[in-house]
């Protein structure tokens, strides 16, 4: 939260910690062709090396790389291709000084990754397309994202009605939470996401955001990406490239419900946005207003 007091909270990922008094901001690269937002702006090695150290300036905690996007209706592409266009990306940012989380379910290229120095495992389908990922972070002691999803990206929106959406996603990750703790990850390892736009409707996404809470409930790091994606479209109408400013709205939202860290593709905007609100959040006094305290008006 926000204004989170309490005792230290911290999402490990190997020998790292990242510190979660103030949501972190996870700034997303994707090396794809074909992503929703950004497909094809980075499948040049040199030009997606060059936009993650722009992230890092910009103020990332995390770097999150995908190679394959996720969007609805996307087929899934084979690991040997997946990693074609991750090896040379990882293999050029060894000296970043923000850990890498690599977006993947597949087993064969989270191992190559994290022998490549990456740091997490960013899983979508929260184990259910890979389950040895969670054997893996446990003897490599890698951070785990256990992302919501309903189904496939090729199948996830033709049935988005949930008895309640929160309980049902929230039942979701406790489980496949529960199943990464038995394989013998430490639970500072394991993050959970509730995977706004995996299978949801607009109400759906919204549901979770307003009531993120009881998914911080869980008592595991809570991830979240809002970023662009096409339930801020439905509000707003328009592209995925014009919806920053709703992409921050959502993100604050986020972050007041709890949300640890912020999966973003506009990090300065939002790292800009908790700034300003972290800093009014630290004036505020807590019981009665001034003004009403001093008899003033209203
Ligand atoms: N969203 C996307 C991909 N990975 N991982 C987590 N943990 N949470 C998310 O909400 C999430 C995610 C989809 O966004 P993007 O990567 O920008 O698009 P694409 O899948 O088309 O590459």
């Amino acid at each position: 939260m926000l204004s989170a007091t309490g005792p230290a909270r911290s999402w490990r990922l190997l020998d790292r910690e990242i510190p979660l008094d103030g949501p972190a901001i996870a700034g997303v690269l994707n090396v794809t062709p074909d992503s929703f937002s950004d497909g094809g702006c980075f499948v040049d090695p040199g030009s997606a090396i060059a936009r993650a150290w722009e992230i890092v300036e910009e103020g990332a905690a995390v770097l999150d790389i995908g190679a394959e996007s996720t969007r609805p209706g996307a087929d899934s592409i084979s690991p040997r291709e997946e990693w074609a266009r991750l090896e040379p990306v990882l293999g050029g940012l060894r000296d970043l000084p923000i850990p890498i989380s690599v977006d993947t379910s597949k087993l064969a290229v989270a191992e190559r990754a994290l022998d490549a120095g990456a740091a997490a495992i960013n899983d979508v389908t929260a184990l259910r397309r890979d389950p040895g990922l969670a054997a893996l972070a446990a003897r490599t002691g890698a951070g785990l994202v256990l992302m919501h999803m309903r189904g496939t990206p090729r199948t996830m929106q033709r049935d988005t009605r949930y008895g309640d959406v929160v309980y049902d996603v929230r039942a979701a990750l406790v489980a496949a939470r529960r199943a990464a703790l038995e394989a013998g990850c430490a639970p500072r390892q394991v993050a959970v996401d509730p995977g706004l736009g995996f299978g949801k409707s607009v109400e759906g996404n919204l549901e979770l955001l307003a009531r993120l809470d009881e998914i911080a409930a869980i008592g595991a790091p809570v991830w979240i990406g809002a970023s662009r994606k096409s339930f801020l479209g439905a509000l707003l109408d328009v592209r995925p490239r014009d919806r920053v400013a709703g992409s921050v709205a959502a993100c604050l939202a986020a972050a007041r419900g709890g949300a640890d860290v912020l999966r973003v593709h506009d990090v300065r905007e939002t790292r800009e946005a908790l700034t300003v609100e972290a800093a009014v959040a630290a004036r505020k006094v807590p019981g009665p207003s001034r003004a009403r305290a001093a008899g003033g008006q209203g």
